[in-house]
């Protein structure tokens, strides 16, 4: 164990498509070792730790000869199952968090509830089949896997935006600002902020 009181997971998840380990702390400071085997979801997954001040290490052997689809969707069941063992009880947490944020032309909405309830409503509109070897259609996958990997319901809708890179950084930028306000602790919330006691 490391230091108290500092929310984190680690998670090893092995079948016959991909190989994860991953630890994730949530009171971290932005910190990231990252190598999925593909460059632009670790540029992508790097955003999220650096923007939301988590420290992300991660190391994946995917079946990356078949395609990216697996090794995309598996590292978001992952993460999604690491934030929901880090923020435990969810005692004290804010819950909510939300952010409109822009990258260049796109304006990317992304809204959290760490209700326990999995949920996505996801709206993008890429023009490009992939960028470098990420498949665009794979960017609602992951965060459906993690949505339903932590129970949280999540919104991301994209409000402007042309370039598929901008819009998929300003999506994974958004969600990490979003699920830095819903996890951080406020002093007043006594037990969990939540009329049936539990979440
Ligand atoms: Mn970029």
């Amino acid at each position: 164990m490391a230091e108290k009181n500092v929310r984190q997971a680690e998670i090893s998840r092995k079948t016959n498509e991909t190989d994860i380990k991953m630890k994730l702390v949530i009171d971290g400071t932005g910190e990231a070792d990252i190598d999925t085997g593909i460059g632009f979801f670790d540029h992508m997954l790097n955003s999220f730790a650096r923007h939301g001040l988590f420290d992300l290490t991660l190391k994946v052997r995917g079946d990356l000869v078949v395609d990216c689809h697996h090794t995309i969707e598996d590292v978001g069941i992952v993460l999604g199952e690491a934030i929901k063992e880090a923020i435990g009880d969810k005692k004290a947490i804010r819950r909510y968090g939300d952010i409109t944020l822009p990258m260049d032309e796109a304006l990317i909405l992304c809204a959290i509830d760490l209700s326990g309830r999995p949920y996505l409503v996801f709206d993008g509109n890429f023009t490009s089949d992939r960028v470098g070897y990420f498949d665009t259609q794979m960017v609602k996958e992951f965060f459906y896997a993690v949505s339903y990997g932590a129970g949280m319901n999540l919104h991301i809708r994209q409000i402007s935006g042309e370039n598929d890179h901008h819009i998929i950084e300003g999506m994974f930028k958004a969600f990490a600002k979003a699920l830095d306000e819903a996890t951080m602790k406020d002093s007043r919330i006594k037990s969990v902020l939540s009329t049936k006691g539990t979440l």
